[in-house]
């Protein structure tokens, strides 16, 4: 039997330094990856928590395991919070993550082969919405919807036509690289003239619908998706919500269907970052998110940047970087090594291939979590135009990078403590 327990360092000093590592990354550089950000001091706590030794099968009250007395309570007081958050009839807290909660969505509403529609990856769709490479599009006969060719945004009337023409089982309705305003409601109607299920996924903005800085599908989407470690500021873990109705099909299908025990520390920190939520200060949070996408926007646009769509009504941007001559990928490398963290994403009807796209995605939800403003905005749009402008300028990335980490010391990042 040990007489002490040894700390991190103590025990292995390598992955001890490589979290430094991470940790001083993260606090001198800028995130603009449109999906990720910083979760709290008291997330990070409960997230790596005693709660990850134990297993409980089930729901609360009907587990398959004992000792079960605080576990239940945990994963009670989460789900309490999450419905009074979002407005949720009901609330599933144990999906792993976002693509494990959306397969619990075909799996309570489809059979194999079943119609399906989503809007298409490269149009700003997610993998798991049936797109061909995932299990999503091989085991459903998936019909992708587009954008406009005229102005990029969800074209609606395809999005009906092929509903009426295909009768899927379920629509999606929901993005990872599109800029612009979800309309719930017209998908609801679509759905309903096909008898479709209609499942929103809100990953991307589930931050900004419990702040209000975007409409809600509660109440209109049967069920509803989201991951909770990105605009939402939790741990990596995801939730479904739904109608009383589909409760039962939709508990069932994470368990026993997909899952096996919940990962309780999970459940813990998505409960905190359900309390965080709630607050006036994170209702300022996505309101400022909005405010500093728009004020980036605006600043790109005024060096010349196309943006898809001509702006922003959310958190993201797309540039499209054609015009500039230089490739998402060249211009992603180049700006990591200036201290600024983006994606190389692919743009509406790209011409090039996705590993290597016309386009870049970002961000405003880690820079406004570390209290960012339109002034940082200005300063991260002349700098994104001076490495898109020299992206092989060693010494420009080098410059801008130190000025990056400069500007960083006075925003520090919620959990970075160590940094
Ligand atoms: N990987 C996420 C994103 O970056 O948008 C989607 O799941």
């Amino acid at each position: 039997m040990p007489t002490r327990d040894p700390s991190l360092a103590e025990r292995d000093p390598e992955i001890a330094r490589l979290i430094r590592e991470e940790a001083e990354l993260e606090a001198r550089t800028l995130r603009l990856i449109p999906s990720e950000n910083y979760a709290s001091r008291a997330v990070l706590e409960a997230s790596g928590s005693v709660l990850t030794n134990k297993y409980s099968e089930g729901y609360v009250g009907k587990r398959y395991y004992e000792g079960q007395a605080v576990i239940d309570q945990v994963e009670a007081l989460a789900i309490a919070r999450l419905k009074q958050l979002f407005g949720a009839e009901h609330v599933n807290v144990q999906p792993y993550s976002g693509s494990p909660a959306n397969l619990a969505a075909y799996l309570a509403f489809c059979q194999p082969n079943d119609p399906i529609m989503g809007l298409g990856l490269p149009f700003g769709g997610h993998l798991t919405h049936g797109w061909n490479v995932s299990i999503t599009g091989r085991y459903f006969k998936s019909v992708p919807y587009g954008l406009s060719p005229k102005d990029h945004r969800i074209d609606l009337d395809e999005v009906r036509r092929l509903a009426h023409e295909h009768k899927p089982k379920l629509i999606w309705c929901g993005t990872s690289a599109y800029p612009r305003t979800l309309d719930f409601p017209a998908f609801r109607a679509i759905a309903d003239e096909v008898g479709a299920k209609l499942c929103a996924d809100i990953a991307h903005i589930a931050g900004l619908v419990v702040g209000g800085a975007h409409p809600s599908p509660i109440g209109i989407a049967d069920v509803i998706t989201t991951t909770t470690h990105k605009s939402l500021r939790g741990p990596r873990g995801a939730v479904i919500m739904c109608k009383q109705e589909h409760a039962k099909e939709i508990d069932r299908a994470v368990f026993p269907g997909l899952q096996g025990g919940p990962h309780n520390h999970t459940t813990a920190a998505i409960a905190v970052a359900a309390k965080e939520a709630m607050t006036p200060e994170f209702k300022a949070y996505a309101t400022n998110t909005v405010a500093n996408a728009k004020a980036l926007a605006e600043g790109l646009l005024g060096r010349g940047f196309t943006l898809v769509t001509g702006g922003t009504d959310n958190h993201l941007i797309l540039i499209d970087l054609t015009s500039r001559g230089v490739t998402g990928k060249v211009a992603a490398k180049a700006l990591d090594r200036a201290g600024i963290c983006a994606n190389y994403n692919a743009v509406p009807y790209d011409t090039r291939k996705p590993f290597d796209p016309s386009g870049l995605r970002i961000g405003t939800p880690a820079v406004t979590s570390r209290g960012m403003g339109a002034a940082e905005m200005s300063k991260l749009a002349g700098w994104i135009d001076e490495v898109v402008k020299a992206p092989s300028d060693d010494a420009l990335s080098a410059r801008i990078a130190r000025e990056v980490e400069e500007v960083c010391k006075s925003f520090p990042a919620p959990g970075l403590l160590t940094a």
